[in-house]
């Protein structure tokens, strides 16, 4: 007798098949971070025509002791979706200035992140007392209320951008739900621009989104017996301004038909036709302040870098 080793299906293959049997096609942007993902939009960060991750530093590395006295009383530091947490030291050092310990909790999926977070913290600040929290964020945010304490959250890098408005209000709801009357969040958002800045951004010269694009494909034709061909797709970045956001795709140059064998589905592309692969929403200040305030929290400050491309919002409960 033959014994059939069973592979279990991942988690997501629903969504999958939901998504490819649309019209239009669209996957979901969480599966960009697989391990060489991750690694990509690490990549991405680092690139010329990429402005958020520098320019959010930058806002950080001129306001941290404002930022710091603003928030007031001591604080406990809770920074979700941490990764290897490159922003945080700065801010975390202008807290050590004006309270005893500074007390860092990153929160992330991934525990290799969170130890490198926890080695980098100790290298900035090496007076913090460092808890790394693995969680996933789709099963809430109970984590925050074992947190003792004044909380500051922070939510940088504009992944809040890469939800649709009630997804991203619903998240924001979540959190305030878990926080005491004081307790604060810091929430960076990339700002409305022309699409001269924009699109090369989401577009670069050397390729590198268009590789983290379509390593979704890649993703897919390994966990699902895919077979995708990826030079038969290109990445487009797309501005849209009525719904302030850039969109992200991938584009069959053919007509051409794909199989996912562990999904047990067929896709059927006409030349042309388009998978939307992720958003990223831009605002504008009044944006961010009815974002927050239908999530039950009130704007009280913002810092912006001299171009406004980027700002920081601290918002209290
Ligand atoms: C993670 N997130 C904030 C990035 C963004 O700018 O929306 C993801 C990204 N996609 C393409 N480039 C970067």
């Amino acid at each position: 007798m033959i014994a059939h080793e069973v592979v279990p299906l991942p988690d997501y293959v629903a969504e999958v098949v939901h998504g490819l049997s649309s019209r239009p096609k669209t996957l979901p942007c969480k599966l960009f971070y697989d391990a060489r993902g991750s690694a990509l939009f690490e990549e991405i960060t680092r690139l010329p025509e990429y402005y958020p991750t520098r320019v959010e530093l930058e806002i950080l590395q001129d306001n941290s002791r404002e930022i710091a006295r603003a928030m007031g009383s001591p604080v406990s530091i809770i920074e979700l979706g941490a990764g290897t947490a490159t922003k945080t030291g700065t801010l975390l050092r202008a807290f050590a200035r004006r309270q005893m310990r500074v007390k860092y909790f990153p929160v992330d999926i991934s525990p290799a992140a969170l130890a490198e977070a926890k080695k980098k913290i100790r290298e900035a600040c090496p007076g913090a007392l460092v808890r790394p929290v693995v969680a996933d964020f789709s099963n809430g945010f109970h984590f925050l209320k074992s947190i003792p304490g004044r909380k500051l959250v922070l939510y940088l890098g504009s992944s809040i951008g890469n939800f649709d408005w009630n997804d991203a209000t619903g998240m924001l709801r979540k959190v305030h739900e878990q926080l005491s009357p004081g307790d604060a969040l810091l929430l960076g958002t990339d700002m409305v621009k022309s699409s001269e800045i924009l699109v090369p951004a989401y577009d670069d010269a050397q390729g590198v989104t268009s590789e983290f694009d379509k390593n979704i494909l890649v993703r897919l034709n390994r966990e699902l017996d895919g077979d995708f061909h990826l030079p038969s797709f290109r990445h487009i970045a797309e501005w849209n301004p009525m719904r302030s956001r850039m969109e992200i795709y991938l584009e069959s140059l053919l007509a051409q038909v794909v199989t996912l064998r562990m999904a047990g589905m067929e896709v059927k592309f006409d030349a042309g036709e388009r998978i939307h692969t992720e958003n990223s929403y831009k605002y504008t200040l009044q944006m961010v302040e009815s974002m927050l305030c239908v999530s039950g929290f009130k704007l009280e400050r913002s810092w912006f870098d001299r171009r406004e491309w980027f700002g920081l919002h601290l918002a209290r409960v």
